[in-house]
């Protein structure tokens, strides 16, 4: 896993040099940002249930997907997916926090669309609840916090596709 700073120093270091100004630039902005990171993060950490939950009445229930025949039919499916949601609103936040993705490549995405598709968990419902995870976690941490942490939510969309 990487982070914005070390993420910096790796391409400085394979160059064999001290920082150029795009380094600069990345870690100014990082460091300019982190206040906000923080705080987010807490928010999201203390209501996470319930962005889930807000985001699954939005954009599964109740559709062909919780009838009968639908992949979250039977309530084991049910807490899969909610399950997952929550791995992705909590992996994304640790990778907002990071200001770099590279922990949903190691953690998340590895083999993931293989076994959505291996058990047919439908791809386009996923990434329309991994949106209405964005919109609603983005109405909690305003708009800032809320377009970069939507860059990661939607790192694992583009993932799954
Ligand atoms: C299943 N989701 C799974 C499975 C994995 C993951 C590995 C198969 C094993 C299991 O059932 O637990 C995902 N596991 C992960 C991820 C990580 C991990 C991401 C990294 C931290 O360790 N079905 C829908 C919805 C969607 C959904 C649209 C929720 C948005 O219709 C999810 N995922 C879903 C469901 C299953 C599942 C229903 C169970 C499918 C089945 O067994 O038939």
């Amino acid at each position: 896993m990487q982070d914005a700073i070390t993420s910096v120093i790796n391409t400085s270091d394979v160059q064999g040099k001290y920082f150029d100004a795009s380094a600069i630039e990345k870690l100014k902005s990082y460091f300019q940002t982190g206040e906000l990171r923080v705080r987010a993060a807490a928010t999201i950490a203390a209501n996470s249930a319930s962005i889930i939950k807000e985001a699954v009445a939005k954009a599964l229930l109740y559709s062909d997907i919780t009838r009968p025949g639908g992949n979250m039919y039977t309530t084991r499916r049910y807490a899969a997916c909610i399950r997952d949601l929550d791995y992705y609103l909590r992996y994304a936040t640790y990778a907002f926090l990071a200001g770099d993705p590279s922990i949903l490549d190691e953690r998340v995405l590895n083999g993931l669309k293989e076994t959505y598709n291996s058990l047919g968990v439908p791809i386009g419902a996923t990434i329309q609840a991994i949106q209405a995870v964005k919109e609603v976690a983005a109405g909690l941490i305003g708009p800032d916090a809320g377009k970069e942490l939507g860059v990661y939510l939607d790192y694992i969309s583009s993932g799954l596709n």
